[in-house]
């Protein structure tokens, strides 16, 4: 038998859902191997492993898939109790799967469609993003062959100008709420550091790029990416977003 790889992580190093897992995994220290994966060729490799879903982050451990990003991170705050990510009391439980679950279904797909609307612009630049950290051959064909994948992409997740513009407006929407849910404590629920804060700063780090984030923006940037960083400066909840990922990352 070979040597249990303990926790390995299917991941793509850019996606704000992935972000989310590393740092519950940081958090808890718990070690990982990273299995990096590029966008448009990873569908196999996830189906493979999670009888049939092909979305990242995708967790295997003691043989078993965790699948679903905040199924992770319960199983994870299982395995490993402390630091808690989950308050004891079922109240602010269920608060905390609330904040989750409209974060996970609304506002993390506006950001990535939002985002990508901007970043597909310039798919040159978009292809060293989704190539971050990563060098040899395979990640240098892909950023030879990503031109002629952006139409593909565009429409497998319908991003055009009124997608986007929808999408801008869930985020305005999500920015003023988490804005004011956080100004009596710091935090979305209760007074201390919970899952549902760490999935809306996961969620919402691609509105700043906190320093924190493994992996940072290739420099030069694309003009597009410099109008979208511009775009969120100084709204309310940066000061927040930085300051989770100042503290707790
Ligand atoms: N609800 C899922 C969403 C994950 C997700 O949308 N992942 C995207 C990257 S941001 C993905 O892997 N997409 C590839 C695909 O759908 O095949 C979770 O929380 O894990």
């Amino acid at each position: 038998m070979g040597k249990d790889p303990g926790i390995v992580l299917y991941q793509f190093a850019f996606s704000h859902y992935n972000e989310k897992v590393r740092w519950a995994l940081d958090y808890k220290g718990l070690p990982r191997q990273d299995r990096p994966l590029l966008p448009g060729f990873h569908a196999r490799t996830v189906a493979k492993r999670s009888g049939g879903p092909t979305t990242t982050p995708l967790l295997e451990v003691g043989g078993r898939a965790v699948h679903e990003s905040a199924d992770i991170i319960r199983d994870l705050e299982a395995r490993k109790p402390t630091p808690a990510l989950y308050p004891e009391e079922p109240e602010a439980r269920a608060e905390v799967d609330r904040w989750i679950e409209w974060f996970d279904d609304e506002v993390g797909p506006a950001v990535r469609l939002a985002l990508f609307h901007e970043l597909l612009a310039d798919a040159a630049y978009a292809a060293r993003i989704f190539t971050s950290g990563r060098s040899g051959v395979k990640p240098a064909l892909y950023r030879r062959v990503f031109p002629m994948l952006v139409p593909m992409l565009r429409k497998k997740m319908s991003i055009d100008e009124v997608a986007a513009g929808h999408a801008r407006v869930t985020i305005d929407d999500a920015i003023e709420r988490v804005s004011r849910a956080v100004q009596a404590t710091g935090y979305l629920v209760g007074d201390r550091f919970t899952a549902a804060d760490l999935t809306g700063a996961s969620l919402l780090f691609p509105l700043y790029f906190p320093p924190e984030h493994e992996f940072p923006l290739p420099t030069p940037r694309s003009p597009a990416i410099e109008a979208w960083l511009a775009r969120w400066q100084n709204a309310p909840v940066e000061p927040w977003v930085r300051e989770m990922f100042a503290k707790y990352r």
